[in-house]
């Protein structure tokens, strides 16, 4: 268009009132009218689904003027823009979230009920999008949570998976996979966008030519194309005008029939070529699975990598700037490994398609790239056979190979005569087949790599990554974790929220470290009685929730003690059960033992191929099916799994907690965000030197944790000295006494088969040091027992860890990002002046 026909455009349009006003009777208003033109509706028989979809479209709305005013203004100021390339994301639901960013609850709270709705039933309705395993793709929402808040320009690319994270059922005991269908009655949060489609090439080969320059060029004939539809959902900010864009992208066939194969009548084949493009954003990969072999894994990665750089690409040169300044445009965060072929791409995409330089292209790529680590599990580390990887992206093999040789040079000058080192730091694992080691790609690839915890760092410095920290300890930084305070404190906690905030006021929304404010208030009595109230009041909640769902009566005076996580060895899920049968053990010798009641829940999924996490979820139910009803324990102990643990579930659990478990192996949980979270809502922890734990620890002071177990080097030392856990078996009665209970199938209606493996495990390999932490962890264990029945001074430790978690903010971890990775500055959005007006 000209500019004169936008301006008359401009001048002509009109936002209604109806899509902007925050009054309630504005908003009641506007989610009738969406009932209507929208669900297609009238009140006699609209279900609680049609009223969610209505005030979710109300809503918005209001997001979407404050969207487009953030990408124009991004548009016009030529700003520099942060790429969060993520292949997870776990948002949770939307709706409750913009209602606290944007300020309006009470008002949509008002407008629900004048008619005759309640609005939390309506929240319930949402299905959250569960895009992600775990902590990395929580990581990813709360941080575009916090860019948005901190008006940091941010795109956060991704994967429209159509099937997310199973969702778990608890059946007799076992975990059981559903497929989740979260897509099914539609999402009202997502725009596609089906006009900025993109193509993606995957196999055939390569050929050489010369372009018009006389340059040496290749080029690449594919088998297949596929299209990558963008998905766009907007991401408010907390209280500015800044909205976001997560944009995840659907796999589709270029043509919905290929004509040549109809023509020749084969109708099916065509279909099914159809078929097999769309396959490839199906599904969600469950970790802590092998990935070898898995093709569809490596085809969903290119893809969504490569749809989001050329997006970029084409929103650089649309703003009209050179090809060349690209990096001073836009900073592109890996998380983790998986879209670490980024690396590939953008050198593909420069050399190739823009007929860049090498040289050129490389040091722009560089400058673009940073690589966050996220684990040291050695079976996380992504490595793609040669030949798979050779037989799908032929051309990226070729660019590998040659940043390989460049890369090599390099060392090769600074380490003469080190042919270990070489091998090393290959990009290509050599041995029985040859390998691409993707971290290796992302660290020369980046200009910067941190890990997100200070031990995690230190570690990656010295083990995985230390022939990288060797050659460039500048490219090194720490970024510990952090989560955002407006889901995980205001949103899921309302009653703790008012406390606070009448006290404190309520910067700390924004600015966690103003918590400190309430460290004077622990010593006041009055507050920590309030306290003791709102925590007592947010334990019911949770008991009154397992009563309607699970039919189990919790006494909301006992210990919550949680541990809500993956399910996993390293997490030591087992060594918390293992307190439980101690525990069991001592009051049946000694039924009239003065123990103070604890009630153990626990929440989390294991990986569907996993067997040994399955069996530890299937020792936890049996052991409460056992405990909870022996009429010896005197309802002393209760555990509870309970099942589905996903963000929605999580937002319960967190504000309940008084004890947080916190129990994996030294040196093999990377941060955990989880921890934070407990922390946050006022749960002490329990917990060993890993992990961010450590910080947290150091934070809050070493009087208000609950410290045991090995430390890292200590558990190094241990296997260098040839650890043998029967030792500890052999020589701790309770322990032996507790493992024994388990392998005579006390648990199990005398099936001592069953958790044989689990046995065997921890008797022979031991791999997570369960046996060796166990006396450690148990006394541990006795001292919580003890602190607990000091209500009082239990609550001062609850208010100081609160006061002093502020640090774990995802705001200071975007702050540190900002300033240390990216150079990026926040932008402020103006709504246009009639709008706001109307606003
Ligand atoms: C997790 C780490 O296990 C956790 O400690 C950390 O808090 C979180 O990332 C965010 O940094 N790692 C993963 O979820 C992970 O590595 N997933 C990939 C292996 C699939």
């Amino acid at each position: 268009l000209s500019p004169e026909h936008i301006t008359e455009i401009y001048d002509s349009f009109h936002i209604e009132d109806d899509r902007t006003g925050l009054s309630s009777e504005t908003l009641q208003r506007a989610i009738a009218d969406n009932l209507y033109y929208i669900q297609g509706k009238f009140p006699e028989i609209a279900t609680l689904y049609d009223y969610y979809m209505a005030v979710a479209y109300t809503v918005r709305d209001r997001l979407l003027h404050r969207w487009i005013n953030t990408v124009k203004t991004y548009r016009e100021q030529d700003v520099k823009v942060v790429c969060y390339l993520s292949a997870e994301y776990l948002p949770g639901p939307h709706l409750e979230n913009n209602l606290v960013n944007l300020g309006i609850y009470d008002q949509v709270q008002q407008a629900v009920e004048s008619s005759g709705l309640d609005l939390r039933s309506i929240l319930a309705q949402e299905e959250e999008p569960g895009l992600g395993n775990g902590g990395l793709g929580r990581l990813a929402a709360c941080y575009m949570d916090s860019l948005a808040t901190l008006e940091i320009p941010a795109i956060g690319y991704g994967i429209r998976y159509e099937y997310g994270i199973f969702d778990q059922e608890i059946r007799e005991g076992w975990q059981v996979e559903i497929t989740d269908k979260w897509l099914r009655l539609g999402n009202p949060w997502e725009i596609p966008r089906p006009e900025n489609a993109v193509e993606v090439k995957f196999g055939g080969y390569t050929e050489p030519y010369t372009d018009d320059q006389g340059d040496y060029r290749v080029r690449w004939i594919p088998h297949q194309v596929v299209n990558g539809i963008p998905y766009d959902t907007p991401i408010s900010g907390y209280r500015v005008n800044t909205t976001s864009t997560m944009r995840l992208w659907k796999a589709e066939a270029p043509e919905s029939f290929d004509f040549q194969a109809f023509n020749v009548g084969d109708y099916y084949g065509a279909v099914d070529a159809k078929i097999i493009s769309e396959n490839l954003t199906k599904v969600l990969y469950p970790n802590d699975e092998p990935i070898q072999g898995k093709q569809l894994r490596l085809e969903q990665q290119y893809f969504f990598v490569s749809c989001s750089l050329q997006n970029l690409l084409k929103i650089h040169l649309l703003r009209g700037d050179p090809i060349e300044t690209f990096h001073e445009k836009f900073v592109i965060q890996l998380n983790d490994t998986h879209p670490a072929i980024g690396v590939a791409e953008l050198m593909r995409l420069l050399v190739d398609e823009y007929l860049l330089h090498w040289q050129k292209a490389w040091d722009i790529t560089q400058q673009a790239f940073a690589y966050t680590n996220h684990t040291l599990l050695p079976e996380a580390l992504e490595t793609w056979p040669l030949n798979l990887f050779g037989s799908l992206l032929p051309r990226h093999l070729e660019i590998i190979y040659e940043i390989n040789q460049r890369f090599l040079d390099q060392v090769r000058l600074k380490y003469l005569g080190n042919p270990d080192k070489l091998a090393r730091l290959s990009l290509i694992e050599e041995g029985g087949s040859k390998r691409i080691r993707m971290a290796h790609l992302a660290c020369v690839g980046s200009h910067a790599i941190n890990g997100v915890a200070a031990l995690h760092t230190e570690l990656l410095k010295e083990g995985v990554l230390k022939d990288f920290y060797d050659l460039w300890p500048h490219k090194f930084t720490n970024i510990t974790n952090g989560v955002t305070p407006r889901r995980w404190m205001v949103l899921i906690n309302p009653r703790l929220t008012q406390l606070i905030t009448r006290e404190i006021g309520e910067t700390w929304i924004t600015q966690l470290e103003d918590f400190k404010r309430l460290e004077s208030l622990a010593e006041d009595p009055a507050f920590r009685q309030e306290w003791r109230r709102v925590k007592r009041a947010v334990k019911q909640d949770l008991a009154d929730y397992i009563q309607a769902h699970q039919g189990l009566t919790l006494n909301p005076d006992s210990i919550f003690d949680i541990q809500a996580k993956r399910i996993h060895e390293y997490k030591r899920q087992h060594l918390n059960v293992l307190h439980i049968i101690t525990l069991y053990n001592r009051i049946k010798h000694n039924p009239r033992l003065a123990v103070p009641p604890r009630t153990f829940i626990f929440g989390g999924k294991a990986a569907p191929g996993y067997q040994m996490a399955k069996l530890i979820i299937k020792l936890i139910t049996s052991v409460g099916e056992v405990v909870n009803h022996d009429p010896d324990i005197c309802d002393l102990i209760k555990v509870v799994f309970l099942p589905d643990f996903n963000v929605t579930n999580s937002q319960r659990i967190y504000p309940a907690a008084d004890l947080s478990e916190q129990i994996s192996t030294a040196g093999k949980e990377a941060s955990g965000t989880g921890n934070m979270k407990f922390s946050m809502n006022g749960a002490l922890t329990i917990g060993t030197l890993d992990g961010a734990n450590i910080e947290i620890r150091e934070a809050v002071e070493a009087d208000n944790f609950f410290l045991f177990g090995h430390t890292s080097e200590d558990i190094v030392d241990l296997k260098a000295q040839g650890y043998v856990p029967k030792t500890f078996y052999n020589t701790n009665p309770a322990l032996k006494e507790a493992i024994d209970l388990i392998a005579s199938g006390y648990f199990s209606h005398g099936n001592r088969a069953l958790f044989q493996p689990l046995v065997d495990q921890l008797l022979q390999a031991d791999p997570y040091c369960l046996l060796a932490d166990y006396q450690s962890y148990i006394d541990c264990q006795d001292q919580v027992g003890q602190a607990f029945q000091d209500q009082d001074t239990w609550t001062k430790t609850a208010i100081l860890n609160v006061a002093r978690i502020g640090r774990f903010s995802s705001d200071r971890a975007i702050r540190e990002y900002c300033r240390e990775i990216w150079w990026v500055n926040p932008v402020s959005i103006h709504l246009e002046e009639y709008q706001q007006a109307k606003a």
